[in-house]
């Protein structure tokens, strides 16, 4: 199988890498992050938005949007990109996520995941062979094998039994995808079990995947813990493919997992964040309904050149917060996604030039507020 995926450059002192990744809606430079677009849009913000904050590629749930519009309305529309009207890459988690976090809702059996939909208390069932079609029908760039995620902590014995099915779920998907261009992925499971997650990447290579994930970190975890599986794992990634770090992070995750080699991230943390009034900058998080933002006539963040910071002061973003207004959401929005997409690029340029274990010494050295 002919991988995606192209190495430009490996730092010569860490594992960190500078690549790219080529979908049917245009190449992904990495290491990338994925704004979250759950419900066929990125919350608060436009196509036209994301495109001037620099975002290449979004994330779609295929679970969201099997069950509200469904699949088959969206192909009638000519797919997700034409309804959401995003003419760049897409990249849609198979369910397998929802339905562990929704699971007082689901019974996973060997044949799938029933499930009641959390909207109407409907009945709905999803195999592996459907998460394919769904995806499919979506006309999603990359799609992802449905897996099942296992929560922390767990067992041995439940860690075995989750990692099983979810490889020979893998084989299923793998089975059902009819080559057209799009691109599966196939999700590394095994809890915090290193050996499990071992034997996973090697059953997942055997089957041949376009990229692999390390699923089921992130879970209440420690961030020591994380990491340290995520050093082991990702060294056992095949290097020639791309390496997808499901729902992580903080801007200290990304920089720590690039470190160890990973090039692919989604998060839902810049959005939901920007919602709730927290906002990222290059010294450190702030949050702004604070008292001491009224009348400070200062940007977020000195440093940024986003929409959000090239036109509006902190006492102007404080106000519309406690006033409950719309645009509050909206620019902080287009603020947060900025500085995660900004953080990418950086860190792409500090790879290109071989500098990057100093570039993450530097980001430390700079966060000064929490
Ligand atoms: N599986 C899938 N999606 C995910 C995860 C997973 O384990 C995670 C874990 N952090 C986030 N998103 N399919
Ligand atoms: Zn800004």
């Amino acid at each position: 199988m002919t991988s995606p995926f192209t190495l430009h450059s490996q730092a010569s002192d860490c594992a960190a890498r500078r690549g790219e990744v080529r979908t049917l809606h245009g190449t992904v430079q990495t290491p990338v992050f994925m704004p979250v677009g759950t419900q066929a849009t990125v919350k608060g913000v436009t196509p036209e938005n994301l495109k001037e904050l620099g975002a290449q590629i979004i994330l779609g749930n295929t679970y969201h949007l099997y069950i509200r519009p469904g699949h088959e309305l969206i192909r009638s529309f000519g797919g997700l990109h034409k309804f959401m009207n995003w003419d760049q890459p897409i990249l849609t988690d198979s369910g397998g996520f929802q339905i562990f976090s929704l699971k007082d809702l689901t019974k996973i059996t060997e044949e799938g995941a029933a499930f009641k939909s959390h909207l109407d208390g409907s009945k709905l069932f999803l195999s592996p062979e459907d998460a394919v079609a769904v995806q499919e029908a979506l006309g999603s760039d990359i799609m992802m094998c449905l897996d099942t995620c296992i929560p922390y902590p767990a067992t041995r014995e439940e860690a075995i039994a989750s990692t099983d099915l979810t490889g020979r779920w893998a084989k299923r998907s793998r089975a059902a995808h009819k080559e057209r261009g799009q691109l599966l992925f196939g999700i590394i499971q095994g809890g915090m079990y290193p050996d499990l997650r071992a034997k996973a990447v090697e059953e997942l290579v055997e089957v041949g995947f376009d990229g692999y994930a390390l699923g089921g970190l992130s879970v209440g975890e420690p961030a020591e813990l994380m990491m340290e599986i995520t050093e082991e794992i990702a060294a056992l990634m095949p290097a020639d493919y791309p390496r997808y770090l499901m729902g992580v992070g903080t801007p200290e995750n990304l920089v720590e997992a690039v470190y160890r080699g990973i090039d692919m991230f989604d998060c839902v943390m810049p959005t939901r964040n920007a919602r709730n009034g927290m906002l990222f900058t290059s010294s450190g998080r702030l949050v702004i309904k604070n008292a001491r933002h009224q009348d400070d006539q200062r940007p977020v963040d000195e440093e940024c050149d986003c929409y959000t910071c090239r036109h509006y002061s902190r006492a102007y973003l404080r106000h519309l917060f406690m006033a409950r207004e719309i645009l509050s959401s909206q620019l902080n929005t287009i603020h947060n996604l900025h500085y995660y997409v900004g953080l990418m690029a950086r860190i792409r340029k500090a790879i290109e030039e071989d500098r990057f274990a100093q570039f993450r010494q530097e980001f430390y050295a700079k966060r000064t507020v929490e």
